[in-house]
């Protein structure tokens, strides 16, 4: 058997042999052979040359994967590896998501048609005629009696680089508001804020190829093998070939298994221990003298601010035994090549930027900058939040290209560009805008491909917002949670339906082609925003994505060569790219920082904790995350039937010590308090977390985590919430009749 079919034989083959490898192991679990072999079957009956086959890159999380996907025109069959030089990070590995979770685009509650509310309010189907006429009166009285400014957009970092510059282009030319922003606000903007401190760009300074020649990886508030399976597959054969991986998390993750050194670390210090790590390599002469003295500035401040971090205190606050500070310092000190990387448990805090900064100072005391194998990865998250959440600038304090809105010279570049007035003062980031909405100073929201009443902070008060906007437009792919406050809800198409270019974690701009025809009457973004900029008195006429692509090349010095063309044809190409004849950057400073002096700018930091810590009232802290079968909140992967037989439903991992003292079992039902709400899930005793703290994932409406979360202690920086941190009090659910819980709220507010 040869051709598609042949491929899917091999994948389950695979994939029932070969355990170790977490994509495969996972399918052969996830996907009952029955449902493989009818994928293999019903390509088998068809002639490959009745499908549609595009070469495009994965929808799901920022590793930026890519395959091959077929598709009949009704739905996808398939997904098998491209030309291996066209997938420069994963080459033939994709994980469970990307190989197999397609159902959603087909599933019977996909969006096909717009919705308005009735009479009743309820919604009912419309034309797009009457669904964009509604959208404009709503917002447009909004704006002319209150101003643009009384207006906000969420962007989404899953739709491409070229619908998310439109998305920044509609808010400042057609509503006339700097209030645009994106998932990057809950999840690295303290990265892109950190390093943009330090470094200079806020983006991962490395190539992927970087963490296979590594002789040393840190790893720390990263799940990387349940968020980032293809990334973390490379990062194991490092290891197996010798490199040293330092593994530093509260939760013993399955990275963990592989790691020379893992340490346990107390939510929230991440600033003690990382300092205390540079202290030990500065006092005793373990730094890079010469990378030190030519290439930063600030390293005596840096020096004196963590000599507070003694010993016996770090061991204290962060729980983490002075040994392991040495030794983790000692094997990067000694390392020639190391890689730091990190994720959310690193910045969803009230001090995230704080943290990356400690972590900035590290890597350039040790040199590790700018060479091959060097380097800072802080893993980003969605599909194209690099690109569309950062890159392409739909963000209240940045144009494109992270050009300030505030600097005269580039404001008037746009202004002349877009030919509108902007004004320079920044607006409002996405948790402030639920802050500015208590207080009237914002009106009305138009969220694209964003599930923030799940996905907020504090969703009590998230949900109170979007019931009480006055107007309040959703585009996305389904009625989601946020969709069921809305006036009216736009249908869009989603990655396999259209075409555009994602930016993955590594600064590659890639092309995403489309395989099958937008569903219903579904539209890509891009289509939908250029009607509505043209019904609200504006002339946008492009053609095709390539077209815009074309303008933001004009207006984005970072951007300047990343044409459509030579994405595609050399198949991937790396920011910074100045113009046509650039090849690209495969790593940040190799020679100079992006800084007026071109050095790394090393910061003082000093002590910081979380903002709410445990008490008698709330004893636990609760640490919020992922896992790997499941995306956010579940619009796309509780669509996958595989997948939902995996991990249907939600749960609490509470360490055997803890669990004993209160009497609780796995599966007994534990209810979940703290300040903002509660919740009841299920438990599960282990001790991947420690005595003293719980973890929830964050996947499950019917439970949402996020009612416990806090929205007001945000990063001073960055507006990141603490979502790493919330002190909780937990008991085994008696089923009190008084109480409501989750699921009573969540059926409360549907209607
Ligand atoms: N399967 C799957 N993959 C995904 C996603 C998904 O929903 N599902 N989402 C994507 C997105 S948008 C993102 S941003 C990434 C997120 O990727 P990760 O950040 O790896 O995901 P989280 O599960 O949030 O894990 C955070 C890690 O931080 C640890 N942690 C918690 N508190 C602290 C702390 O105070 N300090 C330290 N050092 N560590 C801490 C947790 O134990 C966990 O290991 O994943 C992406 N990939
Ligand atoms: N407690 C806690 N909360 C968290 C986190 C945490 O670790 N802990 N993590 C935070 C992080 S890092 C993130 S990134 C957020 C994620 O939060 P969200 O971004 O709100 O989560 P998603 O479920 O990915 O929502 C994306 C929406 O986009 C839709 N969609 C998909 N493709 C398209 C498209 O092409 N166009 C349009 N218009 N819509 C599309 C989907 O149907 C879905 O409704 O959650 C944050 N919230
Ligand atoms: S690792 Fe990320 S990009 Fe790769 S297939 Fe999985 S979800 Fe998609
Ligand atoms: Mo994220």
């Amino acid at each position: 058997m040869d051709g598609v079919a042949g491929y899917m034989q091999a994948a389950k083959r695979q994939a029932l042999q070969n355990v170790e490898h977490v994509a495969e192991g996972v399918a052969a679990e996830t996907l009952s052979e029955g449902k493989l072999f009818e994928i293999a079957q019903s390509i088998g009956d068809k002639r490959l040359e009745e499908l549609n086959v595009a070469d495009t890159t994965c929808g799901y999380c920022a590793v930026g994967c890519r395959f091959d996907l077929y598709s009949d025109g009704e739905e996808i069959l398939a997904a098998r590896p491209t030309e291996a030089e066209d997938a420069p990070v994963n080459g033939i590995s994709t994980c469970v998501k990307g190989k197999f979770g397609y159902d959603f685009v087909n599933s019977d509650d996909r969006l096909t048609t717009p919705l308005v509310r009735d009479e009743r309010g309820e919604f009912r189907e419309a034309t797009w005629d009457e669904a964009l006429s509604r959208v404009v009166e709503g917002l447009g009285s909004i704006q002319e009696e209150h101003g643009g400014e009384a207006l906000s957009v969420i962007a989404s970092s899953k739709a491409t680089n070229e619908e998310n510059y439109l998305m920044g282009k509609f808010a400042r030319q057609v509503l006339g508001t700097n209030s645009v922003d994106n998932c990057n606000r809950l999840c690295h903007s303290s990265t892109v804020a950190g390093l943009a401190k330090t470094y200079g760009y806020g983006a991962a300074s490395i190539s992927t190829d970087d963490l296979e020649i590594a002789d040393c990886v840190l790893l720390t508030g990263s799940n990387t093998t349940e968020a980032h399976p293809v990334l973390a597959t490379r990062i194991k054969q490092n290891v197996r070939d010798g490199a040293d991986l330092l593994v530093f998390d509260p939760r013993e993750v399955q990275i963990a298994e592989y790691a020379t050194q893992y340490t346990r670390v107390n939510p929230g210090y991440d600033a003690v221990w990382i300092n205390a790590i540079t202290r030990h390599i500065v006092n005793n002469d373990l730094y890079d003298e010469a990378f030190v003295e030519e290439r930063t500035t600030g390293f005596e401040a840096v020096r004196e601010a963590v000599q507070e971090f003694t010993p016996e205190r770090v061991e204290e606050v962060t729980g983490v035994p002075h040994e392991e500070i040495v030794s983790a310092a000692e094997t990067i000190a000694d390392a020639d090549r190391c890689v730091f990387g990190w994720t959310l448990g690193l910045t969803e805090h009230s001090h995230g930027t704080e943290n990356v900064m400690a972590m900035a100072n590290l890597a350039a005391v040790t040199g590790n900058l700018g060479k091959p194998g060097t380097g800072v990865s802080p893993f980003r998250g969605q599909n194209n939040v690099q690109g569309g959440g950062g890159d392409m600038g739909p963000l209240p304090d940045n144009f494109p290209g992270y050009q300030d809105i505030a600097d005269d010279e580039i404001r008037a570049k746009f202004e002349e560009a877009w030919e509108c007035e902007i004004s320079p003062e920044y607006g409002y980031y996405t948790t402030q805008m639920f802050l500015a909405a208590d207080d009237d100073d914002l009106r009305g929201m138009y969220i694209i491909g964003e599930n923030a009443a799940l996905s907020e902070p504090g969703v009590n008060h998230a949900e109170d917002i979007l019931e009480e906007l006055e107007f309040l437009v959703v585009q996305d792919l389904f009625v989601n949670e946020t969709a069921q406050y809305a006036d009216v809800v736009l249908p869009a198409c989603s990655f396999v339906e259209k075409t555009g270019t994602f930016t993955n974690t590594d600064r590659t701009v890639q092309m995403v082609n489309e395989v099958m025809e937008p569903k219903g009457d579904s539209q890509p973004d891009w289509e939908i925003l250029q009607a509505l900029a043209n019904r609200m008195g504006r002339e946008w006429s492009y053609d095709s994505t390539a077209e815009i692509m074309e303008e933001v090349n004009s207006l984005t010095p970072l951007y300047g060569g990343v044409t459509h063309d030579r994405v595609e044809s050399e198949g991937g190409l790396q920011w910074p790219c100045w113009d046509e004849d650039h090849p690209g950057t495969e790593r940040l400073y190799a020679d100079a920082f992006n800084t007026d002096d071109g050095k790394a700018h090393l910061q003082a930091v000093g002590y910081s904790e979380p903002a709410e810590t445990p008490d008698e009232e709330y004893p636990f802290t609760l640490t919020t995350g992922r896992v790997l079968y499941q995306y956010h909140t579940g619009t796309m992967t509780h669509r996958e039937e595989g997948i939902m037989q995996y991990t249907p439903s939600d749960f609490i991992e509470i360490n055997p010590d803890t669990a004993a003292n209160y009497g609780i079992e796995s599966g007994d039902m534990v209810r979940v308090t703290s300040r903002r709400g509660e919740i009841v899930v299920s438990a599960q005793v282990t001790d991947r977390v420690g005595p003293e703290s719980v973890f929830i994932p964050i996947h499950f409406a019917e439970s949402a985590v996020n009612r416990l979360t806090d929205e007001e202690h945000l990063d001073p920086a960055a507006a990141t919430p603490e979502f790493k941190v919330s002190a909780v009090r937990i008991a085994p659910d008696e089923g009190d009749p008084e109480a409501v819980t989750a699921a009573d709220a969540a059926a409360g507010g549907d209607d």
